[in-house]
């Protein structure tokens, strides 16, 4: 092993490794994770003219078998999809600049898909656009997935594409088959796409709902793209049930990354009701994360927690010993767990501040008050030495001085007789 690894390993022990009084309780389990492009946690339970923009997932989070975290963050980067893909498959943050999956696509890696794999798993994606955008078809190989499908596996034309590719309700219409070939166990993840900037729609049968009226056009839009993918995810539980597949899968949703950016904070004032200081601005940068499944113990959650924590939080519920593993996340469901997500710009959160880390200010959590900036010291070392061992390890490939080194297998070709 290198020193360089050492040094990494040495502070990962230091830290507290928490057990989940849930582990194993899923074990076996399909697994469907849902990327939700650009879904930020504000929109749930958001109205615009008194009509829900996300019913589906509203009624999803309240559901008896779902877990609902309500403080958790994403951690992306420059690399935004791929980046959050990237942090949720290793359990390792994505880089200050560039895409990790563009940059770093020859490294050695101990993902998700990999470790399931020896459990007798199949793994797959399933995506609406080209494979090679943010060198996917490179980068899913590294991380083990066996098979991708993308724009070329689906039937795209005009009519139902719009923006970056295949609309979402299509989409998940057109994968069902797939996904029902799979061999079982499964673990897939689909890549939503028709709710991204710039929020357009292209079918008056697509819109559901009416735009906001801030005039800021990228906000008053984010809600009827929303809208849509919504009802795309709604449409996919059902067919999943209809089809067999619901009984024994874990679905586990998650929102990207922001979808509005701070040059929109005058219209995200006028939506919140609030200013948005660096307090709120940081506060945005909640995303969705929901585990459904038939005979989960459900309830919501509001430990702080971010995309890291993805990767055990997952293997942990599926029964699979992540001891030994180098991952900076912890297991969510952990109940001495640390109150703690670490944004890429080394805004940090704990369960008492907020900080954000472009401005430099602190904030009581609670309350939204600043306070004096040395109040957060302690935290925000603390991410900076976390970013910076997670950056070492990347930059310096040193996963490739673990033991169990494996050759990477290509891609199993897809076949295209689905079109
Ligand atoms: C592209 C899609 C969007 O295939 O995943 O990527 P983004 O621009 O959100 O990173
Ligand atoms: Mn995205």
């Amino acid at each position: 092993e290198s020193d360089e690894l050492t040094e990494v390993r040495s502070y990962l022990s230091s830290q507290k490794d928490p057990k989940s009084e849930n582990f194993g309780e899923l074990e076996g389990k399909n697994v469907v994770l849902i990327s939700m492009e650009s879904l930020q946690n504000f929109i749930i339970d958001y109205k615009v003219n008194g009509k829900e923009v996300t019913p589906f997932l509203n009624d999803l989070v309240r559901d008896k078998n779902t877990l609902y975290f309500n403080n958790f963050y994403h951690n992306t980067g420059q690399g935004k999809t791929s980046d959050a893909e990237f942090t949720i498959a290793n359990s390792l943050y994505p880089l200050p600049r560039g895409a990790v999956f563009t940059t770093n696509a020859g490294n050695e890696f101990n993902a998700t898909p990999e470790i399931l794999k020896e459990k007798g798993y199949t793994s797959a994606v399933f995506h609406g656009n080209n494979d090679s955008f943010w060198n996917r078809d490179v980068m899913y190989p590294a991380l083990g997935y066996d098979r991708f499908f993308s724009k070329k596996d689906y039937n795209v034309t005009t009519e139902n594409s719009v923006n970056y590719g295949l609309k979402d309700i299509p989409f998940f219409k057109q994968s069902m088959s797939k996904i029902k070939g799979l061999e079982k166990p499964y673990y897939t993840k689909f890549i939503t796409l028709t709710h991204h900037y710039p929020f357009v729609l292209n079918d008056e049968e697509d819109v559901m709902i009416d735009r906001t009226n801030t005039g800021d056009g990228t906000v008053d839009r984010y809600f009827q793209t929303a809208r849509y993918m919504d009802k795309s995810l709604e449409t996919f539980m059902e067919d999943m049930k209809k089809a067999g597949e619901y009984e024994d899968t874990v679905f586990v949703f998650y929102g990207d990354h922001y979808g509005i950016s701070e040059n929109h904070n005058r219209a995200m004032a006028e939506i919140t009701g609030t200013e948005i200081r660096p307090f709120e601005h940081t506060q945005l940068q909640r995303v969705p994360f929901i585990i459904h499944s038939p005979g989960l113990e459900g309830k919501t959650m509001d430990t702080v927690g971010s995309q890291i924590d993805v990767k055990p939080t997952i293997l942990n519920l599926l029964g699979v010993e992540t001891e030994d593993d180098i991952q900076f996340g912890t297991d969510l469901l952990a109940k001495d767990r640390e109150d703690l997500a670490i944004l890429r710009d080394g805004s940090v959160i704990t369960d008492k501040y907020v900080y954000d880390g472009e401005s430099e200010k602190c904030y009581d959590k609670a309350t939204g008050q600043e306070l004096e900036g040395s109040e957060c010291d302690t935290i925000v070392q603390k991410a900076q030495t976390e970013l910076n061992l997670s950056d070492k390890l990347v930059y310096g490939d040193l996963l490739r001085f673990l033991d169990d080194e494996e050759e990477d297998k290509p891609l199993t070709d897809s076949p295209n007789e689905e079109k």
